[in-house]
């Protein structure tokens, strides 16, 4: 969420607030600390002196004395839990309390937390002392306990062979928040414990390809993921890696062609520009940066602490590693060439009716030469249409801005058949394993929520992917977990949270939800971006979540805030349109480009789509929307996720600036409560985590039993034991197959259970020893 834009979130008591409070009324007692809210937002320490009925009297650190509404203080944690791992444990869980600890944490570079199941992670800005391979031996020995990327990917490794079941490592946050840096530490992890075969140094060398070619600098995050990432990665029986699979997400494929003021495109074209060999620029005809206009245009060409020519050397390296032949990559890079060149090519208008041909020079010339065909042919392209009018053929000529949108999607189509057919070489790479037999582990890193002061469909896609995973979230700790306490008759009071289903219904509902509608109005020749916004007001005005804005804009209320999207362009990045005069060209050049284009046809939205959404057409079949593919890819996600033990990591970023030792509150208040962080360790508190089928717990415990019990069934074996060990009512609860436990009850019982398990194997060894 964009902080910037959205006003410093005003916390004192609101509803949510009370929601958090642990207790219904807070009577403030003398000495006691509490949290007060200063007006500018901030939370500040201080201790009671005196309380009479409605007003408090407060004293602050610095001396500073203030007489507040009692109502308006929050109970704050006693010192002792300064800094807990687990937000579990802190005594009052109340949003002051939960930013503290963490910003108590982080202050100390112990920048991982755990909240209930989930790990929290703070974006430090700055390299610390966490990682490594004798950090990694630690938690593989169990050495260490704190909260760790380590540790989840542990318990994903251990609960894979222990349970037979595909895990999932599902990291999330919001742009700048560290998620893809998160999932390297975790592939770092499994590729130290499951490597051996040389496999997984492949693996880890994908890392810089795919964020050469899919991340750019952004005003948010320097190296931004601009695409979405899932990468299994998979184990044989013996629990070492046999294979990779990566399944890539809706590039932002219009950054080839625009990007914003101080921002960047693709990370590659810089380092190619400045760390190609001379022999090679030469037969690109490369140039500086500056000399191309798609770089030209966000007026920023490096980044503070990058060296973009060694990026160059290692992606090389790396490209080498994955078995892409140095003959592809000079390929790869005289298609990048190429997308430069194109930028470059102008117009020159013949007629008063603005229809242009393009002009032969340097730019042109090069285009040609670098995809290998005719320079005429490729001016036909780019400014002429060919249309079937009845039975003959007509040739249209373009107008100027028509001629730039065509010259604009053949450089795109370029660049994501480019991407494409890289991620397709990696597979082809990392599918050593022909066998799948093993069990795998997939880890998530899909780009973040997104608010921009104008937000474009690319924001759209991205906002409404985050749904979905919002979604997949609140099932699996809400959801999943309410539903087995019904399932097991057990008194519950249900746990609020924001279930999103309403905002999923808005975007999917068929045929008057966002995306069929924008799908209708994309069909239709003389759909505009604005008449598709007038269909949507029209249409969807009386839904919660929706609300029409002036002119072409509308605004989505998501789980993590409204963001207001202006329609412009809508039609025509979904429609993703290129024409079949570049189709032709380009399947007839001479380059290596057919080779690298002969798997996707220049048609990359036209693969079929597995999943409940779509029957895979008929030879005929439709050319797939942009929106309509991506939802078929979201669902086929979920769907492999749903078959997996998720593990979850959310990623938190302390501060807009990209620096280290600042942590805004605010601004991680509002992270915290739209990923549900403080939910989580609600339900996980106020339920009862620890479940144990009564056999289990009978069979377990029973022969701790002192007394005999008349009727040996698991269930009264079990409640013979909770009565011996005094097990107080309110810390468990009988369901009809399961006993279910508060945190931190069965840690009584177990110690029990060791020593007399202790004593009686020393008796039995004093026995023997005796015997002998
Ligand atoms: P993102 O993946 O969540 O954003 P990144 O993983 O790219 O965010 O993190 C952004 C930057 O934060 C990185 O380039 C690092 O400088 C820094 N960083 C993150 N995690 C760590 C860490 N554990 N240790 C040190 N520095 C870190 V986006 O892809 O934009 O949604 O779309
Ligand atoms: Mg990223």
């Amino acid at each position: 969420l964009d902080s910037a834009a959205a006003p410093l979130p005003s916390v004192s008591m609101s509803n949510i607030e009370r929601r958090w409070s642990d207790i219904t009324s807070y009577a403030p007692k003398k000495k006691v600390q509490s949290w007060f809210q200063l007006p500018n937002g901030k939370w500040e320490l201080g201790k009671i002196i005196s309380s009479s009925g409605t007003e408090s009297v407060i004293s602050f650190p610095e001396g500073k004395v203030l007489k507040v509404n009692s109502d308006s203080l929050i109970p704050a944690n006693p010192d002792i839990l300064d800094g807990v791992d687990d937000l579990m444990q802190l005594s009052y869980l109340n949003e002051p309390s939960v930013l503290y600890n963490l910003q108590y944490r982080y202050n100390q570079d112990m920048i991982y937390t755990k909240a209930g199941p989930v790990l929290v992670a703070v974006n430090p800005f700055k390299e610390v002392p966490l990682y490594g391979n004798d950090y990694i031996q630690a938690y593989k020995n169990k050495s260490i306990e704190s909260p760790h990327v380590y540790a989840i990917a542990d318990t994903a490794i251990r609960e894979m062979s222990r349970d037979e079941v595909n895990q999932s490592i599902i990291i999330s946050g919001e742009s700048g928040a560290g998620k893809t840096e998160t999932a390297k530490i975790a592939m770092q992890y499994l590729a130290a414990l499951g490597g051996g075969s040389g496999i997984e140094y492949e693996i880890l060398k994908t890392n810089p390809i795919l964020e050469a070619f899919g991340n750019a600098k952004t005003l948010r995050n320097d190296n931004s993921s601009r695409f979405g990432k899932l990468i299994e990665i998979h184990f044989s029986e013996t629990g070492k890696i046999s294979g990779a699979k990566i399944q890539t997400f809706l590039l932002e494929k219009s950054r080839v062609v625009q990007c914003a003021e101080g921002e960047r495109s693709y990370h590659i074209f810089y380092q190619l520009c400045a760390g190609a060999p001379s022999a090679l620029k030469e037969k690109l005809n490369l140039k500086n940066v500056g000399e191309y206009n798609y770089l030209k245009q966000g007026n920023c060409y490096s980044i503070s602490g990058v060296d973009d020519s060694e990026q160059f050397r290692i992606v090389k390296e790396a490209l080498d590693v994955v078995h892409v032949s140095k003959e592809d990559q000079e390929s790869v890079f005289a298609m990048l060439a190429a997308v430069l060149w194109l930028g470059n090519v102008s117009f020159t208008i013949l007629d008063n009716e603005n229809h242009v041909e393009a002009v032969a020079d340097e730019s042109l010339i090069n285009v040609a030469k670098l995809i290998g065909c005719d320079i005429a042919d490729l001016n036909l392209a780019l400014s002429t249409r060919k249309m079937r009018v009845g039975n003959d053929n007509i040739v249209q000529k373009l107008t100027l801005s028509q001629a730039i949108v065509t010259r604009d999607a053949l450089a795109k189509s370029i660049y994501a058949c480019l991407f494409e057919w890289l991620v397709d070489q990696i597979n082809k790479s990392l599918a050593v394993g022909k066998r799948r037999t093993g069990r795998s582990i997939s880890i998530l890193d899909i780009y973040g929520f997104e608010s921009f002061d104008r937000n474009s469909f690319e924001q759209f896609c991205i906002n409404y992917a985050n749904e979905r995973l919002q979604q997949h979230f609140n099932r699996h700790l809400f959801k999943l977990e309410q539903e087995e306490y019904i399932q097991d008759g057990i008194d519950w009071a249900k746990v609020d949270f924001d279930d999103n289903q309403d905002c999923l219904n808005l975007f999917e509902k068929k045929p008057l939800g966002l995306l069929s509608l924008l799908d209708e109005e994309s069909t239709f020749p003389n759909g505009t971006d604005s008449s598709f916004a007038n269909k949507l007001k029209q249409h969807l005005k009386s839904n919660p979540c929706f609300r029409g804005e002036r002119e072409k804009a509308f605004t989505v209320s998501h789980f993590a805030g409204e963001v207001t999207y202006d329609t412009s362009g809508f039609l025509e990045k979904n429609r993703d349109l290129l024409h079949l005069d570049s189709i032709q060209l380009l399947s007839s050049c001479l380059c290596h480009l057919p080779r690298i284009f002969a798997s996707n046809m220049l048609n990359q939205s036209e693969k079929p789509v597995v999943g409940p959404l779509h029957k895979s057409g008929g030879a005929d079949s439709q050319k797939l929307s942009v929106a309509t593919k991506f939802k078929g890819q979201l669902f086929q996600l979920m769907q492999r996720l749903e078959s997996t033990t998720p593990h979850f990591i959310r990623c938190i970023k302390p501060n807009n600036l990209q620096s280290p030792g600042s942590y805004e509150q605010g601004l991680v208040l509002q992270q915290l409560r739209c990923c549900g962080v403080l939910e989580v360790v609600r339900i996980s508190r106020s339920g009862f985590p620890t479940r144990m089928s009564h056999q289990k717990f009978a069979r377990r415990y029973g022969f701790l039993l002192l007394e005999n019990v008349a009727s040996q069934d698991p269930l009264s074996v079990s409640v013979a034991i909770l009565h011996q060990f005094n097990i107080l009512p309110e810390m468990y609860q009988v369901g009809y197959t399961k006993l279910f436990f508060r945190t931190g009850q069965i840690g009584a019982l177990e110690d029990t259970r060791n020593r007399t398990l202790h004593g009686i194997l020393r008796v039995q060894s004093c026995f023997r020893g005796h015997q002998a």
